[in-house]
């Protein structure tokens, strides 16, 4: 059923403890983790704890945990202290895009130079 928990998410896992991470915030629909590869000083992923494959049909499913992870992800961008520097927020969306795990998440970068368009 739409989001339920898969057994073979990684992010899930995470969800689930079951795998390690650098958590730096949760809530009860949302978590927020260190990226295992930075490719920014912070760099973390703001995920729902409901499995859904990715932000659109997040959105369209559950549009009030949507807005928590976008809530979650200002917040981390506050706590991280990258709001006055300017910070991206990512959706890779599909493979082509680049998205490698199947479980909703935004991308929080910050702490340096971000160029724009992104590659
Ligand atoms: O982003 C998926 C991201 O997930 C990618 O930047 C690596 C990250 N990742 C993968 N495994 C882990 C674990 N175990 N902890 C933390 N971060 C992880 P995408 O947009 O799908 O390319």
């Amino acid at each position: 059923m739409a989001g339920e928990q898969q057994a073979d998410c990684l992010f899930c896992k995470i969800v689930a403890g079951e795998i390690p991470a650098t958590i730096v915030r949760e809530t009860d629909t949302t978590v927020a983790f260190r990226d295992i590869n930075p490719h920014a000083p912070t760099h973390v992923l703001v995920i729902p704890k409901a499995h859904y494959p990715d932000a659109a049909s997040l959105a369209a499913a559950e549009p009030g945990v949507a807005a928590d992870v976008l809530r979650e992800a200002g917040q981390v961008a506050i706590d991280e202290k990258i709001v006055d520097s300017g910070y991206r927020l990512v959706l890779n969306t599909g493979s082509g895009a680049g998205q490698t795990v199947f479980h909703a998440h935004a991308h929080v970068l910050g702490g340096r130079g971000l160029n724009w368009p992104p590659g």
